[in-house]
C-alpha cells in the first residue's frame, strides 16, 4: 500500500439541510486520526480544510430541486483540483466530510488518473437521485448518479466533461433506504448492490469477497464511506440515520478485508455531524475504521 497519505477536510454542509456536518473534519481530527495513522508508520500530510463559504443563515431554497447548486459546484471544483494534485504527487488522498455531495469533487479529481476506477459506496443510501427523482432537492442524495454521468450538467461536467466512473465498477454496501427513482436506476443500470438483506443472509465475509472479486479488473478503488451505513447505535452523529444498519464489528471486518486485499487507492469519510453526535462517538468510529482500513491489527 502507498505509505504516503494526504488528508483534506471539506467543511461542506450545503448538500443537505442539517447544519453541523461542516464540523465533521474537526471532529475526526480531534478523534486522533493523524496520530493513529502515524502509529501505523504512514507519512501523513494534513493539508487542512478547503475554504467553504459560510452558509448557516442563507441556505438557498429558491431552487428546491438542487439546493445550493452554485456553491456545491464551486466547492467540488476546488476539491477535484486538490485530489488531482495529491494523486499527481503519488500520494493517497483521504477526504474528510462534510456532507456526501463532496464525493462529486473527489471522484472528478480521481478520474483524471484512472480509466477504470472502482468505487465502493458504503452507505445506508444509494445517493443515486437526480433532480427529477429526489424527494428532498438535497445534492448529498445525488453524488453517485452524478459521477455516473446522470444529473444536472453543472454537476456531471464538473472538472471534466461527462461520467467519471462506470456502472460496472461500482458496488453499494449497506443499502437500506432507496427512493423509488433510485430503485429504478439500480435495476435499469444493473448496479451491484449488497443491501442489508444480502449482508444478513450472506455475512460480511462473503459480501467483501464478492466485492473485491467484482472490482478485480479496475485500476484503483475508491472507498466512499458514509457513516450512516453503520447502525445509529454505533454512529448516531449523522444527518439522516436509518435503523437496521451495519454493526461496528461488521464494518471493521469489511475494512480489514479491504486492507488485506490491498485494492484501495483513495478514501473519504463523510456525513459526520458532531452536533448530532454523542461525545464524538461517530468521529471515533470513523477513526477506528480508518485504523482497520490502513492495516491496524490487534496482535
Ligand atoms: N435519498 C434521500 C434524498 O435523496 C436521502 C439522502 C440522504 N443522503 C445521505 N447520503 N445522507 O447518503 O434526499
Ligand atoms: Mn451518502
Ligand atoms: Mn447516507
Ligand atoms: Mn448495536
Amino acid at each position: 500500500m502507498n505509505k504516503q497519505l494526504s488528508i483534506v477536510g471539506v467543511p461542506m454542509d450545503m448538500g443537505q439541510m442539517r447544519r453541523g456536518v461542516d464540523m465533521g473534519p474537526s471532529a475526526i481530527r480531534y478523534a486522533g486520526m493523524v496520530e493513529r495513522l502515524q502509529e501505523l508508520q504512514f507519512d501523513v500530510e494534513d493539508l487542512g480544510d478547503l475554504y467553504v463559504e459560510r452558509s448557516q443563515t442563507q441556505t438557498d431554497d429558491s431552487g428546491p430541486k438542487l439546493r445550493n447548486l452554485p456553491r456545491v459546484v464551486s466547492v467540488c471544483e476546488q476539491l477535484a483540483g486538490k485530489v488531482d494534485d495529491i494523486v499527481s504527487r503519488k500520494r493517497f488522498p483521504i477526504v474528510l466530510g462534510g456532507d456526501h455531495s463532496i464525493a462529486i469533487g473527489t471522484l472528478a479529481g480521481l478520474s483524471k488518473h484512472h480509466q477504470n476506477l472502482g468505487v465502493i459506496w458504503y452507505d445506508a443510501h444509494g445517493d443515486l437521485n437526480t433532480e427529477e427523482t429526489s424527494p428532498s432537492g438535497n445534492i448529498h442524495g445525488m453524488p453517485l448518479a452524478v459521477s455516473l454521468g446522470v444529473g444536472h450538467p453543472l454537476l456531471t461536467n464538473l472538472y471534466q466533461d461527462g461520467a467519471k466512473i462506470k456502472k460496472e465498477n461500482v458496488v453499494l454496501i449497506g443499502t437500506r433506504a432507496l427512493d423509488d427513482g433510485e430503485k429504478e436506476f439500480v435495476r435499469r443500470e444493473g448496479i451491484k448492490v449488497f443491501t442489508m438483506h444480502e449482508i444478513d443472509r450472506m455475512g460480511m465475509t462473503a459480501v467483501m469477497e464478492e466485492t473485491i472479486a467484482h472490482l478485480a479488473h479496475t485500476d484503483g478503488v475508491h472507498l466512499s464511506l458514509d457513516l450512516d451505513a453503520l447502525d445509529p447505535h454505533d454512529a448516531p452523529g449523522v444527518g439522516t440515520p436509518v435503523i437496521g444498519g451495519l454493526s461496528y464489528r461488521e464494518s471493521h471486518l469489511a475494512m480489514e478485508m479491504l486492507a488485506e486485499s490491498g485494492i484501495i487507492t483513495s478514501a473519504e469519510f463523510v456525513e459526520v455531524n458532531p452536533i448530532l453526535d454523542e461525545r464524538n462517538k461517530t468521529a471515533d468510529t470513523a477513526v477506528a475504521l480508518m485504523g482497520s482500513l490502513f492495516g491496524e491489527k490487534l496482535k
